[in-house]
C-alpha cells in the first residue's frame, strides 16, 4: 500500500482514487505518507484511513483552498493529530556513531508507550541529510517510560532530518499510521556543502547487484513501479524476506525532504524467496526528483541502494 495523501487526493478528485487504492492495497498496514506542515491532515495506509483530515490551505492549495496544479510537498511536521515527536538531542558531533533519543508525546501530553506493530516493528526510524545522502533506516528500542533510542551510525556534518514512522496503539489516533519528522544539526566542516543529486538513470548498483526501476509515475496519482534485481546480467531469485517484504522502498523528495514509503504489491512469505521482479504501489505527491532507497536481503546480508526517480 502506498501512502494516501489527502492533498493529492483532493487534486485528483480523489474519492474514486482512494477507493481504488484501498481496494488494490488492502492487506498491508505500514504507514508511509507525506504530510504537509503545520498540522496538515494525516494520510494513512490501507486499513487506517483517517477520517479526521481536511485539506489545509497553503499546502498544495491556494488561499481559497483550491488545489493548485503544482502543489509542493513538504517534510512531515513534528506534530500531527496531537502526537508530537520530541527529541532530547538537537545537534550531534559529526563522524561518530551516536544515540538519538526521542519520545512520541500523545494528545494527553504524556509519552506514548503503546505502539502497534507494523511490518514486524513498533517503530521505523529514518535519517537523511538535506541533500538526500547518508540514508539510515533503524529500528530503535523503547524504554518503559516511552523513550526511544536510535543507534545512528556516524553522520557527516550537515543538516539532517529524522523521521519516526509508527502506529499509535492508544489515544484518539489509535490504529492510524503517522510519520513525524524533525531536523537534526550536525555542525562541522562542510556542513553547508550539498552534493548534487545523481541523475535519474533508471538503475543503480550495490554490492554487485543491479537494481532497475521501471515506471512513469505522475504526481498525486496511484501507479506502479517495477523493480528488477539482477547480478552479472542474470536475474536474482534468492531475495530473502526483510520486514515481511522482498524489498523495502522509501523515497525522499529533493528540496523539501517529503517522505514516502512505497509498498510492494505482494508480501514475502516466511522462509520464501523472491525476485527478480518486484512491483510496488507508487503514489508520490509531488513532481520533481525523488531519491529512492531500496533495501533487500540476500544470504543474510542487507543491501541498500539509492536511485533518483523523476516524477512528472
Ligand atoms: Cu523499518
Amino acid at each position: 500500500m502506498t501512502f494516501l495523501d489527502t492533498r493529492s487526493l483532493a487534486r485528483t478528485a480523489g474519492a474514486a482514487v482512494l477507493a481504488a487504492a484501498l481496494t488494490a492495497c488492502g492487506s498491508t498496514a505500514m504507514s508511509g505518507m507525506d504530510h504537509g506542515s503545520g498540522g496538515a491532515p494525516s494520510a494513512t495506509a490501507a486499513g487506517h484511513q483517517n477520517h479526521q483530515g481536511h485539506q489545509t490551505p497553503g499546502a498544495g492549495a491556494d488561499a481559497a483552498g483550491q488545489p493548485t496544479a503544482a502543489a509542493p510537498a513538504a517534510a512531515p511536521a513534528a506534530e500531527q493529530n496531537g502526537y508530537r515527536l520530541d527529541a532530547a538531542t538537537a545537534a550531534l558531533t559529526p563522524g561518530a556513531p551516536a544515540e538519538y533519543r526521542f519520545t512520541v508525546t500523545g494528545p494527553d501530553g504524556r509519552p506514548l508507550t503503546a505502539f502497534g506493530t507494523d511490518q514486524t516493528k513498533r517503530m521505523h526510524f529514518y535519517a537523511v541529510r538535506s541533500d538526500l545522502t547518508g540514508f539510515q533506516h533503524l529500528h530503535p528500542e523503547m524504554a518503559a517510560d516511552g523513550t526511544w533510542t536510535a543507534p545512528l551510525a556516524a553522520l557527516a556534518a550537515g543538516t539532517w532530518r529524522v523521521y519516526a514512522s509508527f502506529v499509535p496503539d492508544s489515544g484518539p489516533g489509535r490504529g492510524t499510521g503517522l510519520v513525524l519528522s524533525r531536523t537534526l544539526d550536525v555542525p562541522g566542516e562542510g556542513a553547508a556543502a550539498e552534493a548534487a543529486l545523481p541523475a535519474a538513470t533508471g538503475s543503480a548498483t550495490v554490492d554487485g547487484y543491479t537494481v532497475a526501476v521501471e515506471g512513469a509515475p505522475v504526481a498525486g496519482r496511484a501507479g506502479e513501479l517495477k523493480v528488477t534485481v539482477s547480478r552479472g546480467g542474470r536475474p536474482v531469485t534468492d531475495l530473502q524476506p526483510y520486514l515481511e517484504t522482498y524489498a523495502h522502498l522509501t523515497a525522499f523528495h529533493a528540496g523539501d525532504q517529503a517522505f514516502a514509503h512505497l509498498h510492494p504489491e505482494a508480501k514475502a512469505e516466511a522462509g520464501g524467496t523472491g525476485g527478480p521482479t518486484l512491483p510496488f504501489h507508487a503514489e508520490l505527491p509531488s513532481a520533481g526528483d525523488w531519491r529512492l532507497f531500496l533495501q533487500f536481503q540476500t544470504g543474510g546480508t542487507l543491501h541498500t541502494v539509492g536511485l533518483t526517480l523523476r516524477v512528472g
